[in-house]
């Protein structure tokens, strides 16, 4: 694939269109931004990316005209690869590739990526402050935030690449071979985008597509789906396990975690050692000591950082104590697998808030794992009467649907007594309340924090 002088569209103007029109720029591109979102206001978006104030911006409809004019077309994660604008594209003989597969293309040095359906940003965080104690120049990118082709420009030979990477993001690579990859758990998530579980799950091993038998790929054991791909995965598998006891890779006994080796098991950490909480970080914690493992670094260097990681923004997060209520922001918990994670991380009387936007998700394992645990819950967003009939069908009857974020909150408060916590565990994703999670959860950090004592 050559980019340099071709006509390159780039789809979508958030974080990942942005990133990847930039680099596209300094690398003497001739590129045509272009936004579905007709509302978007084109003088602000030039007088915030100064560098891109000369590319033309299409903004709505785009033409079948004006798509035949392309070698290639970058797309942003969020833009459906089955959209009738992309299939013409495609059937135009425009080359589709994604905003990741550009950053591969154009980055240096050694790639680690990670996939899943929960876990994917602690792990990412964890691996890349590891690698980070033993390696120089290490970048952490991806759906954790921080588009990769924004640091594809500046890595040498010697970069170390840490990236998350969505189930979106896989449907758009070519080339994409990470040295050491790990797909940490797939359940049902993104089924409106992905349609169906098989599609979802062979996007998400499509992380391994490029990937040799000289290369690595942590698997979780434990997950079945995962356990078969083993079997045909083109990499050297590494398994974890917070079950069983393997006689190769990371598994979790009782309290502690082993590293094996042809049979013979040799003491990682105690896990209460660790500051992460619950069985599902313990999970994550193998896979990014295996990933370290594979990339190079000593044991000893990986322990030390295990020893003082603490939980990533969003994710199961303490906020504060009020009246003896104890607030934690989930924000993170976009569907129902993550959010019955962070359920069964509460040793409390849960008020929960949950609902959002419809993914198209089942809720009725998330109201099964209540379990008595959960005395109330508070429900925005669209999928509120959704998620309000599913728990009713199990016989949970003490919901509230609410207006606002800030309606929900004051009603936990209203209702908690002391010794009670306050979980902002969605299940669902932000869009149509919120910008993304990361504002959900700053916004309830906020509203929690302005509550009177
Ligand atoms: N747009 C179109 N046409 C479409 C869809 C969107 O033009 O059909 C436009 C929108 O109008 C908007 C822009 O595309 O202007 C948004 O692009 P985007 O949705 O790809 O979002 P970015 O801001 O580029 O952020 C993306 C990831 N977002 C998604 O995958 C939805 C971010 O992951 C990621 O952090 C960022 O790139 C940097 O790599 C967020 C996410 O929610 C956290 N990810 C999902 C998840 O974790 O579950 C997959």
């Amino acid at each position: 694939m050559r980019i340099e002088g071709q006509k390159v569209l780039v789809v979508g103007t958030g974080a990942s269109g942005v990133a990847a029109a930039e680099l596209l720029v300094q690398k003497q591109a001739d590129i045509v931004l272009y936004d579905s979102n007709e509302k978007l206001d084109a003088e602000d978006f030039r007088r915030k990316h100064p560098d891109l104030k000369e590319v033309p911006l299409i903004l709505g409809e785009l033409s079948e005209e004006q798509g035949r004019e392309f070698a290639a077309a970058v797309l942003s994660p969020g833009v459906p690869t089955d959209l009738p604008m992309v299939e013409r594209l495609r059937e135009n003989g425009v080359i589709i590739l994604g905003e990741i597969e550009l950053a591969y293309y154009y980055g240096k040095g050694r790639l680690l990526a990670i996939t899943g359906t929960n876990g994917k940003t602690t792990t990412t965080a964890l691996t890349g402050a590891i690698l980070k104690n033993y390696y120089r120049d290490v970048r952490i990118v991806g759906n954790i935030g921080i588009p990769y082709t924004s640091e594809a420009a500046t890595m040498t030979e010697d970069t170390v690449t840490v990236a998350e990477i969505s189930s979106f993001q896989l449907e758009t690579i070519h080339e994409f071979a990470p040295e050491v990859s790990a797909i940490l758990n797939i359940t049902p998530d993104h089924l409106n985008r992905h349609h169906t579980m098989e599609c979802y799950i062979r996007t998400k091993e499509d992380i391994t597509r490029n990937q040799t038998g000289e290369q690595t790929c942590v698997l979780n054991y434990e997950d079945e789906a995962l356990r078969a791909f083993g079997e045909r995965c083109p990499a050297r598998v590494v398994y974890f396990s917070s079950k069983t006891k393997l006689d190769d890779g990371f598994y979790l006994e009782g309290e502690d975690i082993l590293c094996a080796e042809n049979g013979v098991s040799s003491h990682v950490i105690n896990v209460n050692e660790l500051n992460l909480l619950g069985r599902h970080n313990y999970e994550n914690v193998m896979a990014a000591t295996a990933m370290a493992k594979a990339a190079g670094v000593p044991m000893e260097k990986i322990v030390e950082v295990l020893k003082t990681f603490t939980a990533v923004e969003h994710r199961i997060e303490y906020v504060t104590e009020k009246r003896g209520v104890r607030f934690y922001n989930d924000s993170k918990g976009t569907n129902p697998d993550a959010a019955i994670q962070a359920v069964r991380a509460m040793n409390r009387p849960t008020l929960l808030i949950g609902g959002g936007y419809d993914k198209e998700s089942e809720y009725d394992a998330w109201i099964e794992s209540f379990d008595g645990k959960v005395k109330k819950l508070v429900l925005i967003g669209q999928t509120a009467e959704k998620i309000e009939s599913c728990a009713r069908r199990h016989g949970f009857v003490d919901t509230v649907r609410c207006e606002t974020l800030e309606e929900a909150v004051n009603c936990c408060y209203d209702h908690a007594v002391s010794g009670d916590a306050v979980l902002l565990s969605p299940a669902c994703a932000s869009w149509g309340m919120f910008t993304n999670y990361e504002e959900r959860g700053r916004i309830f950090k906020e509203i929690v924090r302005n509550l009177k004592e």
